[in-house]
């Protein structure tokens, strides 16, 4: 081992992200790869002493047995900016930084919520199998649900229900939205009560963070409120959503139609939602682009490097 290896710092990383961002990893740090382990637990326990920082993803996340097991961790950085996966109060109490890779995924993520939008009012996916399947030469494709000029509701106006709202302005859409508490500089209307957003709204966009506070805000009672004109897209987290009400829902034409990209219990998808025809799924890609997801790992980088040189993160969990 040359000098200069034994000095980088020991780092361990929790999956492999990317062939790009796993070398740049290599290059900097001294990487113990945990995805690699066939005895993830009997490697911790043999090396997990020496460890300072971890790189992980929001997926794989920091789980309070994980942090636990490495003692002398101090820094976590994370790509993604949902933070449901890592006990955030456990490194508070520890004192380590926690960073994730919010700005360069917005775009992206915005995007996708507007292509479900889409897709789920004018049946795009639908209208695709329709095509492939031999169906058009027997009859013409059913109407749908006009877009432009409609209502949208965003429940949660961080930086990618913002993002969103902006994409609405290019579509003629009226926005209002539920938050926290109210955005300031913003042109739209704040509805404090997601189920007066959702009787009010054509298309409800969640854009709010996972975890335990906002499980099953989109419950039953809001899909009522939605109503059988009514489209909902979810680009945040499956745990939002009351899924077993959603499935009701859209069986039962409580609402028209869904757009989402993830669920509760992802990757496994309840068989009633891959056999419905009014919901468009795709497998939690938001960020899925070549560009944002360089973009993200290099931010996952950048916090690495910036802790050890200074002692602090770029881009902190708040
Ligand atoms: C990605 C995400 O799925 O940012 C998040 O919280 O869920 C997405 O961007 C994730 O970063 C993949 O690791």
């Amino acid at each position: 081992m040359s000098i200069g290896e034994a000095m980088k710092p020991r780092i361990l990383q929790a999956e492999s992200l990317s062939p790009y961002f796993d070398s740049a990893l290599e290059q900097a740090f001294e990487v113990h790869p945990l995805w690699r382990q066939g005895d993830p637990v009997g490697y911790l326990a043999r090396n997990g002493h020496a460890i300072e920082g971890l790189a992980t993803s929001a997926q794989v996340g920091a789980p309070s047995g994980l942090i636990e097991a490495l003692p002398a961790l101090k820094v976590i950085s994370s790509r993604g900016i949902g933070f449901d996966k890592i006990d955030l109060d456990l490194a508070r109490r520890r004192g380590i930084q926690v960073s994730g890779t919010p700005g360069v995924l917005t775009d992206c993520v915005a995007d996708l919520a507007f292509g479900l939008l889409i897709d789920a009012a004018r049946r795009i996916s639908a209208s695709d199998r329709f095509v492939r399947s031999g169906r058009w030469t027997a009859g013409s494709f059913p109407l749908t649900t006009h877009v432009s000029g409609k209502r949208l509701g965003i429940a949660g106006l961080g930086e990618i229900g913002r993002a969103v709202a902006k994409r609405a302005a290019g579509f003629s859409m009226e926005v209002r939205y539920t938050n926290r508490k109210p955005a300031e500089g913003v042109p739209f209307a704040f509805e404090p009560d997601l189920e007066e957003l959702a009787r009010w709204a054509d298309f409800l966009v969640v854009a709010v963070p996972g975890g335990p506070s906002t499980r099953h805000l989109v419950s039953r009672v809001v899909l009522e409120a939605l109503g059988p004109r009514g489209f909902l897209v979810n680009i945040s987290r499956g745990t939002v959503v009351d899924q077993e009400a959603l499935i009701r829902a859209l069986a039962d034409g409580v609402i028209a139609g869904a757009g989402l990209d993830v669920f509760d219990g992802e990757p496994d998808v309840p068989g009633e939602l891959l056999r419905r025809d009014n919901v468009v799924l795709t497998p939690h890609v938001g960020s899925g682009t070549v560009e944002t997801r360089k973009a993200m790992e290099d931010l996952v980088l950048a916090n690495l490097t910036a802790f050890f040189r200074t002692g602090k993160v770029l881009t902190p969990a708040s």
